[in-house]
């Protein structure tokens, strides 16, 4: 089962994938039963109400706080905000507590090697490490949140708690990180935009870090044979199985082109939680899964690719990109919980199946 997508691409390219189906007879009964219940489980020692603070923050370019904001607005690694969406922070209370132990994120850019090497080795940590015994048939620690993930799939996509859902998952990973194997630099994000059109050549897809993304072989994901990763094998999925497959990847640099800054900022000018929501699931989100391809595509074992927490820091920094545009939108969230299929959305007019669009006729997308 492939992630969806809007049911037409930004740039006009046809590719349509239905929505998945639902009925997954082993995960019945399983679903909405809090999510925060099932993530305390694999991280009890956490407070859920607390957002704590980098441990280190490695990069050279935080000062000692003053104005968490302007700090990261100054950042060499920020982004620029297109005016239009230029972040109006919290309350001074708000921003005053974030002052005092900013959690900052780094573009893998910005990420030193150092960093870079730390961060592979804490995921590598958690593949080397027991299983907790309460996600069966997960053989590693890594492996509980891949299972944790393929048993809520169909509950938290193609509806309005992906982009928390999926936040949360991301912090709870980063935790585990911290508090299971040690890591203790600032966390990070990759920005896709930069890559559009051209995963492949991202040096995060390297020999010396992910390993590489190559295209697919017979028509099928092609199996890591290098990098931090290299020769892998996976035990949750593909799909509602669990049996024992090569970590694999098949890029598809027509559907990367759509993580581009373009939609990005398309998405930005959506006003309402479900319409942001909506075009950043079944828009970048969709694409960058599917771009990067085989157990990156498979909308329940996706996990099972390190990859996975770099597309998630992409989705859910423009989620908060989104967020600040006003302080409501970090505090509310709307529509329901089991809408959200694609068949509700409609994409404007304007984008044409038939004819690309060039950029000139991007800037007039609504
Ligand atoms: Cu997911």
């Amino acid at each position: 089962m492939r992630f969806s997508l809007a049911a037409q691409a930004l740039y006009g390219a046809s590719i349509v994938v239905a929505a998945p189906s639902m009925s997954l007879d082993d995960l019945q009964g399983r679903i909405e039963d809090g999510i925060k219940d099932i993530i305390k489980e694999i991280a009890p020692a956490l407070k859920l109400d607390q957002t704590p603070g980098a441990h280190t923050i490695s990069h050279a370019s935080p000062k000692p706080p003053m104005d968490a904001i302007s700090q990261v607005s100054q950042a060499k690694h920020a982004q620029k905000p297109n005016p239009a969406f230029q972040s109006k922070f919290a309350s001074p209370s708000a921003a005053q507590q974030c002052a005092q132990n900013p959690n900052m994120r780094f573009e893998w850019r910005d990420y030193s090697n150092s960093d870079r090497h730390a961060l592979v080795d804490g995921i590598k940590c958690l593949m080397n490490k027991p299983p907790s015994g309460k996600f069966q048939p997960s053989t590693n620690r890594y492996e509980d949140l891949v299972r944790i993930h393929q048993q809520y799939a169909p509950n938290i996509h193609n509806n309005n708690k992906f982009l928390i859902w999926h936040r949360y998952f991301l912090w709870t990973f980063e935790q585990m990180l911290r508090e299971e194997c040690g890591f203790d630099r600032a966390f990070v994000f990759w920005d896709e935009t930069k890559d559009a059109g051209h995963f492949a050549e991202f040096d995060m897809f390297s020999p010396q870090f992910f390993g590489s993304l190559p295209g697919p072989t017979d028509g099928a994901g092609t199996c890591i044979r290098d990098g931090a990763f290299a020769n892998t094998t996976l035990n949750i999925g593909p799909g509602t199985g669990n049996s024992p497959h090569c970590l694999s990847r098949a890029v598809d640099e027509t559907a990367t082109a759509q993580c581009s800054k373009d939609f990005e900022n398309y998405c930005l000018t959506k006003t309402t939680y479900p319409e942001f929501e909506q075009c950043w699931e079944y828009g970048p989100h969709g694409y960058g899964h599917n771009g990067i391809g085989s157990v990156m595509g498979d909308v329940l074992g996706s996990v099972g690719d390190p990859a996975f927490w770099m597309h998630h820091s992409y989705i859910d920094r423009v989620f908060r990109v989104w967020q600040n545009v006003d302080e409501s939108r970090r505090t509310t969230i709307s529509g329901t919980i089991a809408g959200g299929a694609p068949s509700l959305w409609t994409p404007p007019s304007s984008w044409a199946a038939s004819a690309p669009m060039s950029r000139s006729a991007m800037s007039s997308i609504p």
